[in-house]
């Protein structure tokens, strides 16, 4: 065998069968990061088509149901207090206009709907608020979900009952870089917040974001973290570093896309049945980075002009892109 095909043999036998492992070890990802392109692609179409069917995404729509004044310090967070982005500190938006947003975004085409707050914890009396979105988001046949920072028990016992779907609490980065990013609080406190949502019943949604100034070990570390959980995220949406002036890392290096389209292999592969999401900064790419992000084995996007705060491709360039590549909604 030569050299490059004993490689890629010595990766793909991690992953063979397609089967869901917990036992990723550093060494085992870090040998699909340096497979061949074109045998990582190989392995992660076929791993992908294991278990969904190639031409589905799954689409869901973002709304900042509270926006700004976030005490948190996240380097790449234009909503925190501790930067100078522009971001204007807004109040819980009102029920009847987060129910509006919704409607629009089912007649647009949206599955999930997906509620963000710039908390570091959610209050209880705002609980009380975000469940009766969560019911009337859900009353109208989509899917929910909301991402509020932290969470106790009882409080994700709460979104539970009042019909929350998925849960979304990203682990960001490695655990070596996090220390780089976040100071107000622990990787240890995000893996007690994805316990309580999981215990509560709850689908959870967790990734990370790529392009921070991270080196490949660490983004090797956050997929190992991510595919040694107790139980895969069913959804894992990967982000690309939106670079905001005035945040910290507004000016770092970004990261070249193709080493982009590896993270997405490499979370395809390692976490066989969970829906990859192409998620932040595809404002910036290209049509071509993201088919190969899709060819990859992502197969969710945001729909829609706005993330929380910064923009997504308008739904007309989305439609025709997804138009040309023969990509349809998924089925339920
Ligand atoms: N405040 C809550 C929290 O942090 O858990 C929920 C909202 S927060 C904005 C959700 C996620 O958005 C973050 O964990 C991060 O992964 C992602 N995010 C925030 N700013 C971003 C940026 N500039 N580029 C890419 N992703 C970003
Ligand atoms: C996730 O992983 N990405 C989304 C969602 N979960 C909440 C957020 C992206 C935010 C990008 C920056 C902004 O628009 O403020
Ligand atoms: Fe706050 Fe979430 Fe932004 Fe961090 S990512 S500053 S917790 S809104």
């Amino acid at each position: 065998m030569s050299k490059i095909a004993v490689k890629a043999a010595d990766s793909g036998r991690a992953s063979q069968s397609g089967a869901i492992r917990h036992d990723w070890t550093r060494e085992q990802v870090r040998a699909l990061f340096a497979m061949p392109f074109p045998e990582l692609m190989y392995e992660a179409q076929r791993i992908h088509r294991l278990h969904f069917d190639s031409c589905e995404v799954q689409i869901s729509t973002l709304l900042s149901i509270k926006t700004g004044g976030c005490p948190e310090d996240c380097a790449y967070c234009p909503q925190s207090i501790h930067y100078k982005t522009g971001v204007k500190a807004e109040k819980i938006m009102r029920l009847d206009a987060v129910l509006a947003e919704a409607r629009a975004a089912k007649t647009a085409g949206a599955q999930r709907f997906c509620m963000g707050a710039a908390w570091r914890e959610p209050k209880d009396r705002d609980l009380d608020q975000v469940c009766l979105m969560v019911a009337g988001v859900k009353a109208m046949g989509l899917e929910t979900c909301a991402t509020l920072g932290m969470l106790t028990a009882p409080q994700a016992s709460r979104l539970k009952q009042a019909g929350l779907d998925y849960y979304n609490h990203n682990l960001d980065t490695s655990p070596e870089y996090y220390s780089q990013i976040i100071t107000t609080r622990t990787y240890q406190d995000r893996l007690d917040t994805l316990t309580h949502v999981r215990d509560a019943g709850i689908h959870v949604c967790c990734g990370g974001i790529v392009g921070m100034g991270e080196g490949e070990e660490d983004r090797i570390g956050m997929i190992a973290t991510l595919a040694s959980l107790p139980v895969h995220p069913e959804s894992v949406p990967i982000n690309l570093l939106v670079q905001v002036e005035g945040t910290p890392l507004a000016a770092g290096k970004t990261l070249a896309p193709l080493d982009f389209v590896r993270v997405i292999a490499a979370a395809r592969i390692t976490m066989p049945a969970s829906v990859v999401r192409l998620s932040a900064g595809r404002e910036d790419m290209s049509d071509e980075t993201q088919a190969l992000a899709f060819l990859a084995g992502a197969n969710s996007i945001f729909y829609g002009p706005k993330l929380l705060t910064t923009p997504n491709p308008e739904r007309d360039r989305d439609m025709a892109l997804l138009d040309r590549l023969g990509l349809i909604p998924m089925s339920d």
